[in-house]
């Protein structure tokens, strides 16, 4: 059982969060939920920035379920075209967090990640492990799930504690999903997802209630789908995927390409090498030409 961790807001030292109880959590669960981590300047920030790539018309901004009263927007990595993500990544307490979580000494962005449900009813995501849709390997690596709106446990994402411990699975293919949830994204070398949907008795999952400023911690190898909305209800969520010193270069199957795309990323790093990228650029230590810059 994933932990839900009493807490109280705490907006003078939030890295006191991350205590070893939340280590432990995230190490056994890959999820655990934090309740009122991030200060509500921070989430004004966001929606500042979500509110930008909406208006952006960004070619990197993909829409599912068109044919639906509630349509899914997903936008993976607007970093460099959106100065409130870059004030929130580098000077938030976001880092220091995850910092303390993963116990490395360096934190790199991998890609900031948007998801917008709103207008209607808009269906579940579909059953997923991030891990295999990017090329890394390694322990070192969390997500922080930070969303602004307050939603019921029902139209949360849901979890499978413990399931980045257990098999890696191919992905979801987003264009057959309609038809079936466990057509592989890649389609080779990775085990078919299971339909988890349709046997939910059988798995363990979690979801929490969520009031702004709640986030939740999640490691891209947990199992996690779900969460619907309703008329009337929007879910605008920002997950901010980060990671340490420990992260190597892993090659997936060669049928798709990786997320984020990374320019150059595959012509320069072989398998098991350091996972550098000028396109992850490092948040801790903060550079000193960011801090020249910036304070
Ligand atoms: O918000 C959603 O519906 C999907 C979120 C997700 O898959 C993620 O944060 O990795």
């Amino acid at each position: 059982m994933s932990a839900v961790l009493e807490n109280t807001a705490n907006w003078d030292d939030p890295v006191s969060l991350i205590t070893t109880d939340v280590i432990e959590a995230y190490r056994r669960d890959g999820v655990v939920f934090l309740p009122q981590a991030i200060h509500p300047d921070w989430l004004a920030l966001i929606e500042q920035g979500i509110n930008r790539i909406l208006m952006s018309g960004s070619p990197l901004i993909q829409t599912f379920f068109k044919d639906l009263p509630g349509e899914f927007k997903d936008m993976v990595r607007h970093f460099d075209v959106t100065p409130e993500f870059q004030r929130l990544l580098y000077y938030s307490p976001i880092a220091d967090m995850i910092q303390k979580l993963i116990d490395s000494e360096n934190v790199w962005l991998l890609f900031d990640h948007v998801f917008v449900k709103e207008g209607g009813f808009c269906r579940k995501t579909p059953w997923h492990q991030d891990m295999p849709y990017w090329p890394v390997a390694g322990e070192q690596i969390a997500s922080m799930w930070i969303t602004l709106d307050p939603i019921p446990k029902e139209e949360c994402l849901e979890f499978i504690p413990g399931s980045h411990r257990r098999t890696m699975y191919d992905g979801f293919s987003p264009a057959d999903a309609d038809d079936d949830v466990t057509i592989g994204f890649y389609g080779k070398d990775l085990p078919r997802l299971p339909d988890i949907e349709a046997e939910r008795e059988k798995w363990d999952i979690v979801s929490f209630d969520i009031t702004p400023g709640d986030v939740v911690l999640l490691h891209p190898g947990v199992l996690h789908g779900g969460g619907h909305t309703t008329e009337g209800h929007k879910r605008r969520t920002l997950s901010a995927r980060l990671y340490g010193d420990d992260m190597v270069y892993a090659k997936r199957p060669d049928t798709r390409p990786t997320v984020p795309l990374t320019p150059g990323l595959h012509q320069a790093l072989k398998p098991g090498d350091p996972l550098r990228s000028p396109y992850y650029p490092r948040l801790r230590p903060i550079p000193d030409v960011i801090d020249a810059d910036w304070k």
